[in-house]
C-alpha cells in the first residue's frame, strides 16, 4: 500500500469518525481502523514479510497514519464529550431572572372574618366575648333557658346526646350559645354578689357567646355543625328599645348600610317574653326590596333571669341569636351553605 492510499485510510478514518453521533458509535468507527483486525492492524501484520530497510521505511509511514487516525479519535472524542456537557446544561438551564415562587400566605375562613366582624362591632359597643365548651348539660342548654321538659328541641331527633352523663343530667352538644351566656352571667353574679345583696346596682351584664353549634338537621341550607352568635344585655332598666337600637345599630354597621330597614315580628321562645323575629330589608342590591330573617330576639324570661341568680323584680334585659353562617352568605352573595364546609380553596381564598 502507497502512502497515497494510506492518506486516503486517515481521510476514511477521520470522516468515519466525524459521522459517529455519540460514544458508542465512535468505539465501533474506531474498531474499523484500530482494532484487532482492524484496517491499520492489518497493514503493520503486513511488514512481517519486508527485509529490514523496507520495514523501517514502511513502518515509519504507517506509524505517522497510525497517530492521525488517533488524533483523529481523540479529537472526536473530546467533541462529543463537549456537545453531551452542553446538552445537559441547556436541559437543565435555570432562568434566575424569572420571579421567585410565592409563599401563599393562609387567611381566615369567610365565616371566621364574620364572627370577627360581630365581636368588634359588639366590641365597641360595650359588650365582652365569652367562650366556652361545646359539650354541654342539659341544665344550662335547656333547663335554666326556661325550656320545657317536654319540648321538642329536647328530644334525640334534634339533638345530639353523647356518652359520658346520667339519666338526671345528660350531656350534649350544645344546641345554640345561649348556655356560655348563662355560664357568664352566673360568674358575673357571683363576683358582685355582695354588691346586689347589698342592694346596690351591679355592673350590667352585656356579653356575646359566638361558636360551633350542633343540630340534628341536614339538607341544602342546614348543616348538623352550624355557628350562632348570641347575645345578651342586663341591667336595671335595659328594655326593648334597647334591643332595637343595639340590633338595628348592629346591622347597618355589619352590612355596611345606612339605610337597611329592620322588622320587629312577634314571636316565640321559651326564654324570652316577648319575643320577636328580626328581618332585615336592603334598600340597594340584589336582594334590595325582601325581607330576610338573621335573628330571634327577645326581653330574658324572669326565670331565666332567675337561674342567673338575680331577681327578676329588679333586674331585666334583652337577649338575641343570630346566625354568623348566614349572615355570611347574605354579605358576599353566596347560595349554597355547603361551600363553607367542603374545605375548596378556590372558593376559600375568594376571601383573603
Ligand atoms: C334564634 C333564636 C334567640 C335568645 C336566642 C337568649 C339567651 C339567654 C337568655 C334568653 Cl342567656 N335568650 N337567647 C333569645 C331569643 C332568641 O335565638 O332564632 N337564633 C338563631
Amino acid at each position: 500500500m502507497t502512502s497515497a492510499t494510506l492518506d486516503d485510510l486517515v481521510r476514511q478514518a477521520h470522516s468515519s469518525f466525524q459521522a459517529a453521533a455519540s460514544p458508542a458509535e465512535l468505539e465501533n468507527a474506531k474498531a474499523v481502523f484500530l482494532g484487532k483486525s482492524g484496517r491499520l492492524t492489518e497493514l503493520m501484520k503486513g511488514l512481517a514479510a519486508l527485509n529490514a530497510d523496507e520495514k523501517k521505511a514502511r513502518g515509519a509511514v504507517i506509524n505517522r497514519a497510525k497517530q492521525a487516525i488517533e488524533q483523529a479519535l481523540a479529537d472526536r472524542r473530546q467533541a462529543l464529550a463537549q456537545a453531551e456537557l452542553d446538552a445537559q446544561l441547556t436541559a437543565e438551564a435555570l432562568d434566575v431572572t424569572l420571579p421567585g415562587r410565592q409563599r401563599t400566605g393562609g387567611g381566615l375562613h369567610p365565616v371566621s372574618l364574620t364572627l370577627e366582624r360581630i365581636e368588634a362591632i359588639f366590641g365597641s359597643m360595650g359588650f365582652d366575648v365569652a367562650q366556652g365548651p361545646e359539650i354541654e348539660t342539659d341544665w344550662f342548654n335547656f333547663s335554666a333557658l326556661n325550656t320545657p321538659e317536654d319540648h321538642p328541641a329536647r328530644s334525640m331527633h334534634d339533638t345530639f346526646y353523647v356518652e359520658g352523663g346520667t339519666p338526671q343530667a345528660p350531656l350534649l352538644l350544645r344546641t345554640h350559645t345561649s348556655p356560655m351566656q348563662i355560664r357568664y352571667a352566673v360568674q358575673h353574679v357571683k363576683a358582685h354578689r355582695a354588691l346586689i345583696d347589698a342592694g346596690q346596682p351591679m355592673p350590667e351584664i352585656r356579653v356575646i357567646a359566638p361558636g360551633r353549634t350542633y343540630r340534628v338537621d341536614s339538607d341544602a341550607t342546614h348543616s348538623p355543625m352550624f355557628h350562632q352568635c348570641e347575645g345578651l344585655w342586663i341591667g336595671q332598666s335595659v328594655s326593648f328599645k334597647d334591643l332595637k337600637f343595639v340590633f338595628s345599630d348592629f346591622c347597618r354597621t355589619f352590612f355596611e348600610m345606612d339605610d337597611l330597614v329592620l322588622r320587629f315580628r312577634p314571636s316565640f321562645f321559651p326564654f324570652t317574653e316577648p319575643s320577636a323575629e328580626i328581618d332585615i330589608q336592603f334598600q340597594s342590591g340584589p336582594l334590595a326590596g325582601r325581607w330576610l330573617e338573621v335573628a330571634g330576639s327577645g326581653q330574658v324570661h324572669p326565670n331565666v333571669v332567675r337561674n342567673m341568680g338575680l331577681d327578676p323584680e329588679r333586674y331585666m334585659g334583652f337577649a338575641f341569636g343570630m346566625g354568623p353562617d348566614r349572615l355570611t352568605m347574605l354579605r358576599y352573595g353566596i347560595n349554597d351553605l355547603r361551600l363553607f364546609f367542603d374545605g375548596d380553596i378556590r372558593f376559600l381564598s375568594q376571601f383573603q
